[in-house]
């Protein structure tokens, strides 16, 4: 059992169809915690250096403007193998292929429109939660996160 960080963005449809609640709740509710969590409206530079890895694809365009066209709310999400965890939540990337029950199963119809980011690796975690946060805006409960669960 590891206890790992990741980056969650409830992206601007996510915020403008009023669903943050609802996704915070599936994370919460599995157990893990909120070590940071801030609203706001991202610019151009910060939305391609998060999703860098696409830069050139025919996607990109529309998904840099996506991500910045209305406020979004970033997270850093913590607890037991996170990364892995949230992804497992948020559901496939395109939501036709989403299991029910997954955040994007539940509530989304389209790739383009598929409502939440989560870091696909620790790698990524790390990376992507320097892009959106400062180191003292994170307020970690792994000691608290490793007395409540249970390893095996
Ligand atoms: P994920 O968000 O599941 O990590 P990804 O990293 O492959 O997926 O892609 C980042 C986002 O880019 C994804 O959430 C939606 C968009 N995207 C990916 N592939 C796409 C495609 N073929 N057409 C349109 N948008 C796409
Ligand atoms: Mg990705």
């Amino acid at each position: 059992m590891a206890i790992e960080q990741t980056l969650i963005l409830c992206k601007a449809d996510a915020v403008a169809r009023g669903l943050v609640g609802e996704i915070l709740t599936r994370f919460e509710r599995r157990g893990y915690t909120i070590a940071a969590m801030k609203l706001f409206t991202v610019d151009e530079a910060r939305a391609k250096k998060h999703y860098a890895e696409h830069d050139g694809k025919p996607f990109f365009p529309g998904l840099i403007s996506y991500l910045t066209s209305a406020p979004i709310v970033a997270l850093v999400v913590e607890g037991s193998d996170a990364v892995e965890g949230c992804r497992s939540s948020i559901g496939a990337t395109n939501p036709i292929k989403a299991a029910p029950g997954s955040i994007r199963g539940d509530f989304a119809q389209t790739i383009g429109r598929n409502l939440v980011h989560g870091s696909d690796s620790p790698e990524s975690a790390k990376r992507e939660i320097a892009i959106w946060f400062q180191p003292n805006e994170i307020a970690s409960r792994k000691h608290d996160l490793e007395a409540w669960l249970v390893s095996t």
